[in-house]
């Protein structure tokens, strides 16, 4: 009920009376009451008046099912988008569904992650009302080793959408970080469950520091929109902008089966190229430079010997030699 007196509050878009929205709806004054109050609580600016009833002034930063369900319009990604206040981690909540045979294009967002993740076991700060924290179900028919092309795909969709919304200059720090004046605003994380030649699903976790102020000591290579282009920006429509641009270019991708067409703008955007960096691989950590994005996405090096190597996402991490990028 909430939700159908919003839509009216937005069709209308001026003072619509009580005695108008109980009709319409089939409830009672009272009732009517109780939503807009409910509303009011969740951040929307209601004006009320005896005489004129309720005007809807303002529309909050939220992401709820509401707000962004009225704006999004792709076909698979997002059809079905679950939003929550606050949950462990969007990832593990996109797992349970996917078990449960959740369709491709499934998605989840909250507010507030409890333990978000990084790769590795390590933790993403996901503190509420500030980021997009969010979750994708894909069930693509590709093989297991060609799941990572995905993050990169999404990384450069998340970079372009941003770029669209913001006006801020994005860079992608390979495999996925995304970069605004040097600093971290987005990672991502990919996780899937496969068979050895088939998979059965991917769950793509992207987390875009999007409003947030501050950050504590040790994160000082983060970074926000917001810092970086001096204002608050409306998460809802970043969200919207990725999932728009990443449907269209993951529908080509389901159908080439490969990354290839996509690097140019990838090699465009990423910041990691041509420079020297730090690769940290499990068995050695080494100085290489940076040639290339091959044809599979790996990162095509040469260290310090001359030999040429190509880097997979998921076994190394790259440094620059003189900071974070
Ligand atoms: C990542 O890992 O960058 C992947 C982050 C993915 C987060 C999303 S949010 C929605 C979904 N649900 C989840 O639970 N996770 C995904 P990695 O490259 O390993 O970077 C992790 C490192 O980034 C940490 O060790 C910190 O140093 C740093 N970090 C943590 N929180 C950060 C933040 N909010 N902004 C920038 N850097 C952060």
């Amino acid at each position: 009920m909430k939700d159908k007196v919003l839509a009216l509050l937005k069709e209308q878009n001026e003072y619509i009376s009580g005695e108008e929205i109980s009709n319409r709806l089939g409830v009672t004054r009272a009732g009517v009451w109780k939503n807009i109050n409910k509303l009011k609580e969740e951040g929307y600016h209601i004006e009320s008046s005896t005489k004129k009833g309720y005007h809807l002034i303002n529309t909050p930063d939220i992401l709820t099912h509401a707000e962004l369900s009225n704006i999004i319009h792709t076909e698979i990604l997002g059809k079905n988008i679950c939003c929550y206040e606050e949950v462990d981690s969007t990832n593990q909540t996109v797992k349970v569904l996917a078990r449960q045979g959740a369709k491709e294009g499934t998605v989840v967002i909250a507010d507030k992650q409890l333990m978000g993740k990084g790769r590795l076991g390590k933790t993403w700060e996901s503190p509420s009302g500030t980021g997009i924290w969010m979750s994708i179900l894909l069930r693509p028919n590709i093989i297991p080793a060609q799941a990572s092309q995905l993050t990169l795909l999404a990384g450069l969709n998340m970079c372009e959408a941003i770029q669209r919304v913001t006006g801020l200059e994005c860079k992608i720090k390979w495999p996925n970080d995304i970069v605004v004046n040097g600093k971290k605003v987005c990672g991502i994380l990919t996780e899937m469950s496969a068979e050895l030649d088939r998979i059965n699903y991917v769950i793509l976790g992207i987390g875009v520091n999007v409003n947030t102020k501050s950050f504590p000591t040790e994160l000082s290579h983060a970074t926000s929109l917001s810092i970086a282009g001096g204002k608050d920006y409306l998460r809802r429509y970043i969200v919207k902008e990725f999932l728009q641009l990443f449907e269209t270019d993951y529908m080509r991708y389901k159908d080439e089966k490969s990354i290839e067409i996509f690097l140019e703008r990838y090699r465009a955007s990423c910041i990691t190229l041509h420079n020297h960096v730090k690769v940290i691989a499990a068995e050695r950590e080494y100085i290489a430079y940076t040639k290339d994005i091959g044809q599979d996405g790996s990162l095509i090096v040469i260290d310090e010997e001359g030999g040429e190597k190509s880097v997979f996402s998921g076994e190394v991490s790259v440094r620059g030699i003189y900071g974070y990028i």
